[in-house]
């Protein structure tokens, strides 16, 4: 062999492990290696290409990460129209929508009597876009446009990771000579979030939501800028594919793109007439928060591609598909006031009064505007027009002003230079955007939310003490730190409002059972900032015991994973303020206890083991769970693959579990992953 040849065959070899890899990564969600390994053989192939740019082709993985900036983009002429779905928005639609089709069906000789097959999915919220393929190849790709004509943006959807550059072969080898498919650009939630935070740090353009966002990426005319967004694809639509024949119906049609590469709907499902479309309307909209992105609605389609042929189109909407549509996500209302809460940690941060405003199914007129900073960036004023946001599990947000409706008389939203509950300064840290108040427990404030975190189902868990009486203790100055709960007593309880002989009874015996506690619970319940439960887990596995946690200097928290030097500096002021020292004196006194045991990490039992969980939990948080699983040495991953050694499937369980069963790996359910902690953690003590 020549050198030339042995270049050519690594450069091959480079490009089909590069591209195997890259479908593991975004259409099966299941990598096999390590993100360094990945990232050594990339450089190999940029190496090797830079040194001979002949050799460059256009599907090598090198040729995602952006050319040259484009003047303009190309206009270009659909092949296939890209037609836009009709909308229903409940019941009555939906019913007409399937007596419709029946009778149009029935006209054009459907068998009498045989039940409508529909294939469902999610309408993602993003960009549609059309790609094509010649001889495997991503040659071309264009936005919607007017549905007749796009704009060509293939450089910048080269940049999008889920779209393959090159197709995988059918079973046979077989390869389209030429694929049109279509599907949805969009950005997940996190990721947005994440990107959005960025840009807010670095005073750079935030987008009000993610659509917006995936928009704005493919739009620029740099590849190199949309290559910085986190974008995916997800195929929902296979329109043409020459050389080839396309599968029978929809639901194999979308299993033929998942073959060749694509990424396509976990959540797709087929399902029988008017009842099946309505059980999966229904589902899905109660998926919708914990969907890790937005939807807008769910996509309906006949699943039989001949009868899709038969039925065509109307105007310019396919009459064999329709979207389900769901509450907005977004709505506008009016800015009424704004008013400063105190946090637990001293934060003072500025909420919005709304007027009241129905969005994805609910009444909300309380809105966050996290920090003055963002009250600048979005140039908000009270008396404002303003657009609300409520997606996922995420805390509602405004995220634009609607300036052309800006009444006349708008004002202006003040910081506080004094604490709205103690009167005592407010402070801006250098450097951070969030005001605190300088009073801390001496602020009533931050006394009683320090006391309801103390108390709370993951911390304590102090049933019966709820927020309220927690509110009467701290303004009855019966509590001022928590040990203080310890010494309460059935005559300072019966006094307070709706609190009888019986519930007083009630909440000292929860007092007293809470005083037997784990140790990650009681690190999580002292409000340490930025100790959340995971963190307190990783603490509480690590040391062991309380006092070696409580004499940690710098190096050795920076050793624990989880542990960067922000919770480190965080955990070092907490136990260097002799205030705090008393208080854990005391509550130690009071009889708080825990069982602690030294023990090393490779002793314990899940150690080597990596669980999933799917599906929602009911006795217990993910976060409870993932944080219970990993004191006992797990990992716990976000993907099945053939590594998983456990997948906990709670309700509602979809991909994962088909995935983790063809697989053959272990699932169990809620039920069996409570005895196994249990018995392990027991095992432990
Ligand atoms: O499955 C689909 C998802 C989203 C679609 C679709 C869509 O538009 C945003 N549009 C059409 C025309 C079809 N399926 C057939």
């Amino acid at each position: 062999m020549t050198s030339v040849d042995s270049l050519s065959a690594r450069l091959a070899f480079l490009r089909q492990t590069l591209h195997a890899h890259n479908y593991r990564y975004h259409v099966l969600d299941a990598p096999d290696i390590p993100d360094a390994e990945y990232d050594r053989l990339f450089a190999e192939l940029k190496a090797l290409e830079a040194q001979h740019p002949e050799l460059i082709t256009a599907d090598s993985p090198t040729q995602r990460v952006g050319g040259a900036p484009l003047k303009s983009f190309a206009e270009i002429t659909h092949r296939h129209p890209m037609l836009s779905l009709g909308n229903l928005f409940d019941e009555a639609g939906l019913q007409a929508f399937v007596t419709r089709m029946e009778k149009e069906l029935a006209d054009l000789g459907y068998p009498q009597g045989e039940p409508l097959q529909f294939c469902c999915e999610p309408k993602l919220d993003g960009l549609a876009v059309s790609l094509i393929y010649e001889q495997g190849v991503l040659v071309q790709g264009v936005t919607r446009g007017d549905g007749q004509k796009g704009e060509g943006i293939t450089e910048n959807l080269k940049t999008v990771g889920s779209i393959p550059l090159r197709l995988n072969p059918l079973p046979d080898q077989v390869m389209p000579t030429r694929l049109e498919v279509r599907g949805e650009v969009y950005m997940t939630r996190s990721a947005f979030e994440t990107m959005n935070q960025r840009a807010r740090d670095e005073g750079s353009k935030v987008f009000a939501n993610p659509r917006n966002a995936a928009a704005g990426s493919l739009r620029q005319l740099d590849p190199k800028i949309t290559a910085t967004r986190p974008l995916m694809f997800t195929a929902y639509q296979l329109v043409e594919m020459e050389g080839v024949p396309v599968a029978a119906t929809h639901d194999q049609a979308m299993q033929q793109l998942k073959q060749l590469g694509f990424r396509i709907s976990e959540e797709i499902a087929c399902v029988t007439g008017y009842a099946g479309l309505k059980h999966y309307c229904d589902q899905l909209l109660q998926k919708r928060d914990g969907l890790p992105y937005d939807i807008d609605g769910a996509v309906l389609k006949l699943n039989d591609r001949r009868w899709q042929a038969e039925l065509g189109f109307r105007a310019r909407e396919p009459r064999w598909a329709t979207a389900f549509k769901y509450p907005a996500q977004e709505a506008m209302t009016q800015l009424l006031d704004v008013e400063f809460q105190v946090g637990r940690t001293g934060a003072v941060t500025p909420v919005a009064r709304l007027e009241p405003v129905a969005v994805s199914g609910v009444t909300v007129s309380n809105a966050t505007l996290h920090n003055m900073d963002e009250v600048a960036r979005l140039g908000v004023e009270i008396g404002d027009w303003v657009i609300l946001r409520r997606a996922g599990d995420v805390i509602p947000q405004i995220v634009q002003v609607v300036m052309s409706k800006r009444p006349a008389t708008t004002q202006m939203i003040k910081a506080p230079s004094h604490c709205p509950v103690c009167q005592s300064l407010v402070e801006r840290a250098e450097g951070e955007a969030v005001l605190r108040c300088s009073g801390g427990l001496y602020c009533a404030a931050q006394r009683k939310e320090a006391l309801k975190h103390f108390a709370s189902r993951k911390a304590m868990d102090i049933e019966g003490l709820g927020d309220k009486l927690i509110d009467q203790l701290v303004e009855r100055d019966l509590v001022h730190t928590p040990a203080d709960l310890y010494r309460l007593t059935f005559d300072d309880l019966v006094g307070l409002e709706r609190m009888g002989p019986k519930s007083a009874e009630n909440l000292l015996q929860a007092l007293e059972k809470s005083k037997q506690t784990q140790l990650a619970r009681f690190i999580y319940a002292l409000g340490i900032r930025e100790v959340g439960e995971a963190t307190a887990a990783s603490l509480a596995q690590y040391f062991g015991h309380f006092q070696a946690l409580r004499e940690a200097d710098e190096t050795t928290l920076r050793g624990i994973d989880d542990i960067g030097p922000v919770v480190a500096q965080h955990l070092l002021s907490f136990f260097a303020e002799p205030h705090n020292l008393e208080t854990l004196d005391d509550l130690i006194q009071q009889g708080v206890h825990w069982p602690e045991v030294h023990r090393r990490r490779e002793d314990l039992p899940l150690v080597g083991q990596t669980w999933v969980l799917t599906g929602s939990l009911e006795s217990l948080t993910r976060d409870q769970a993932k944080a219970r699983l990993e004191a006992l040495g797990a990992k716990v991953a976000g993907s099945v693959s053939k590594k998983t050694t456990c997948l906990v499937a709670g309700s509602a369980a979809g991909s994962k579990l088909t995935k983790a069963e063809s697989l053959g790996v272990e699932v169990i359910d809620e039920a069996a992953l409570l005895a196994q902690l249990a018995a392990l953690e027991t095992a432990q003590t």
